[in-house]
């Protein structure tokens, strides 16, 4: 019978794997946990049971929603694995983990190769050095890039795409995979279950559907967990008629940190963050202006603050010696002109196509400047409609460039998320090494399952898995891909695990519509709607949470920074906005969807405020700036800072973990050594 408003259907399902999300990572692990499925099924006759639910529907979900128009994690034939980890390490300030970096460099160019063979066009250069658009390229007959046509390179690691439609390319190989009976789109998984025989393990997942009145209730030996990063956890510069336009998807709330913090599992880096530098009010990305268009950015004087400011990198490691310094410290570079009063700073779009014209063809440059709107119109289509409201031709008009609100995320240039097991066959220091790890961790960097968190059975990947970044969609389908593998191993492992719940169903339901029910109770106390002593919309919650982190946690409105007296007024509201949270009201199920992103973002914004609060540093000047430490501090800092979480208590527990570098950074240098 199905669910009414006030009493929802509960459906109940057992799988052996259960998927959570739809974005790059996970159509990786729907396309490949089949592959392994069907070799089990040949071998043993048995079935294994899967399912991937997601929020939205996958042809248009997560990040690559619109588009994206490069890949930015290609290693092809002229570096190899280890010069990537290099990067991922010198772009996030020395502290990532160099086997997680080291296996998606080594992995990620089948998935691009995929992503070719299902359709996607992909720029070439041709035998005479010509370049062709993806469409041209096929026109053309040019070699497939696993046959060594030779990609449109815009920087060293990125490809150019003709790539508006990579989502529903990369999602359309997943559903064939998987088949539609393995797919539930549009519902919204708001809580992991633990097992009632061991809290260290999984046991399943719970979420509503945001179209029909149903709560769905998964029992699963085995799940990842891939919910994107958290947006909109900081007052966006964008507001009043522009609110919900932002640089990454608004849609991503923190699901993926909130629910395995909430499980037990160790989150790794949550201090760190992502300021991209954006096109001002349409957040159009800037990858293809620097790196294919060669274009440089400057103040308002015309003054290249790259140059200007370069002494300013000695300061921070690895101290002006990195060939290309970190994006946090390329913002903190063009802060200090902001602050210092010589903004706006602007994209010189104008001088970079106009020096491209003098060494390109006619018909090259015709096609350049098309792909100055079509980057935009492939990823960011509202930075078209400013430009078009604002009569900017790039080639005749520069554009304002700003550092946007604060973005939290595991994948593109930020390294949050949660600690995973790396691969068994890369140096995993030894137990000696880790002589200082907490009793209750597993010594190492390995525990057996590549991708698992440290709750058994949870895996991760993409924007969960944390000190790896600059994965991107590529390397975010590798890691789903990677992760799927080893899940189906430990479901085979765990032939005879019965996995158990340690709460009711009825526990479950009731916790997730207490929103509705709060609204349903008393809704009739007043005659306006939005206003009721009883309860708070979503809406007006989710305008406290933005601002207590702006204000407090280093959000634009302090320029990035803060310090511990403004970090111990932010433990002590959110204390407040925690409990206010529990008088969130549901009128519909779209308020409630509202309420359960606020509840995931609330706990990751705790989380990111806690780690700042711990780390006494400030490890990434340009994304923030701790005044009272405001230094980076080698000796006592190079460490990763970890923390747990305990649902009962609902205190976090942040510690040091040990950094070690597996790959010789050396080599990243432009002289031999820093001093
Ligand atoms: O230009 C729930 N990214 C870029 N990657 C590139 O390779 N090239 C680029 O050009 C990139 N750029 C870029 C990028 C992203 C954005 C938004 C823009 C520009 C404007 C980054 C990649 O897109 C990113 O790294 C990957 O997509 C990350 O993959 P993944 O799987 O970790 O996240 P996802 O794709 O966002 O998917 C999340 C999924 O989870 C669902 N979901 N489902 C159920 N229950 C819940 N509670 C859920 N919460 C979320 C979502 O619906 C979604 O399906 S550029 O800037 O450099
Ligand atoms: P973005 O468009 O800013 O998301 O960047 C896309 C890719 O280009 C990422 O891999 C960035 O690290 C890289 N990138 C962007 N700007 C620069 C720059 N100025 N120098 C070097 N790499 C950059």
């Amino acid at each position: 019978m199905a669910g009414t408003f006030d009493n929802p259907e509960i459906v109940q399902e057992e799988v052996d794997v259960l998927l959570i999300g739809g974005g790059m990572a996970c159509c990786g692990a729907g396309y490949e946990i089949m592959r392994w499925a069907e070799a089990v099924k040949a071998e043993t006759g048995k079935e294994l049971k899967i399912k991937l639910v997601d929020k939205a529907a996958l042809d248009r979900s997560g990040a690559v929603a619109q588009g994206l128009s490069a890949i930015n994690t290609y290693i092809g034939d002229k570096q190899d694995p280890a010069d990537y980890a290099r990067m991922v390490s010198n772009d996030l300030m020395g502290i990532t983990r160099d086997d997680l970096a080291y296996d998606v460099g080594r992995n990620v160019d089948d998935s691009v190769h995929l992503f070719e063979e299902w359709g996607l066009p992909i720029w070439k250069t041709d035998a005479d050095g010509v370049r062709h658009d993806g469409a041209e390229s096929i026109r053309e007959g040019l070699p497939a890039l696993k046959d060594g046509g030779q990609p449109v390179r815009s920087g060293k690691w990125q490809i150019m795409i003709n790539g508006e439609s990579y989502k529903w390319i990369v999602a359309e190989a997943a559903k064939k995979a998987l088949g539609l009976d393995r797919i539930q789109e549009r519902v919204f998984i708001v809580h992991l279950i633990n097992d009632k025989n061991d809290p260290g393990r999984i046991a399943g997942a719970a979420g509503f559907s945001v179209r029909e009145n149903k709560i769905y209730i998964y029992k699963a030996k085995a799940v990842l967990l891939a919910a994107g990063g958290c947006v909109n956890l900081f007052r966006p510069r964008s507001v009043g008629e522009g609110q919900g336009r932002a640089w990454y998807p608004v849609w991503n709330a923190g699901s993926t940190y909130s629910m395995a913090a909430e499980a037990g599992a160790e989150l790794t880096m949550m201090e760190n963050r992502f300021v991209p530098a954006r096109f001002k009010d349409g957040y159009g990305p800037v990858g293809a202006w620097f790196l294919l268009f060669k274009a440089k950015a400057a103040n308002a004087y015309g003054e290249d603050y790259m140059t200007k400011n370069k002494d300013m990198l000695n300061d921070y490691p690895p101290y002006g010696q990195a060939a290309v310094p970190a994006s946090c410290l390329r913002n903190h570079l063009m802060l200090k002109e902001m602050k210092e009063g010589r903004g706006p700073i602007y994209m010189d779009t104008v001088t970079a196509l106009a020096k491209l014209r003098e060494t390109l063809s006619a018909k090259e440059v015709k096609h350049l400047e098309a792909e100055a709107w079509e980057d935009f119109l492939d990823m960011c289509v509202g930075q078209c409609g400013i430009w078009v409201g604002e009569n900017i031709e790039p080639e005749k008009k520069m554009s304002e460039l700003m550092p946007t609100e604060p973005y939290l995320l595991g994948s593109h240039s930020g390294c949050c998320g949660i600690w995973v097991s790396g691969p068994t066959d890369l140096g995993a220091p030894t137990k000696e090494e880790y002589s200082d790890v907490p009793a209750h961790l597993p010594s190492g960097w390995n525990w057996g399952y590549r991708g698992m968190t440290t709750v058994k059975g949870l895996f991760t990947a993409g924007d969960g898995v944390g000190a790896a970044g600059h994965k991107f969609s590529s390397g975010s389908h590798t890691e789903g891909r990677i992760a799927s593998k080893a899940m189906v191993k430990y479901v085979l492992d765990n032939a005879d695990l019965k996995p158990e719940f340690d709460e009711t169903a009825d526990e479950i339901a009731a916790a997730i519509w207490k929103p509705v029910k709060n609204f349903l109770e008393f809704k009739d106390y007043t005659t306006a709607i939005d206003v009721n002593p009883n309860y708070i919309t979503p809406k007006m919650l989710q305008f406290r949470l933005q601002k207590i982190m702006d204000e407090y946690v280093a959000g634009v409105a302090t320029y990035y920074n803060t310090n511990d007296k403004m970090l111990g007024v932010a433990e002590e509201k959110l204390e407040m906005l925690k409990e206010d949270a529990q008088k969130m009201r549901a009128k519909d199920l779209h308020e409630l969807l509202r309420a359960w992103e606020n509840y995931h973002r609330i706990l990751t914004a705790e989380a990111h405020m806690k780690h700042i609060q711990f780390r006494e540093e400030s490890r990434y000047p340009g994304f923030y700036y701790r005044t009272d430490k405001n230094f980076v501090d080698e000796e006592n800092w190079h460490c990763f800072v970890n923390s747990i979480y305990d649902k009962k208590t609902k205190k976090w527990t942040c510690f040091k973990r040990k950094h070690i570098d597996l790959v010789d950074k050396s080599k990243l240098f432009k002289a031999a050594a820093p001093h």
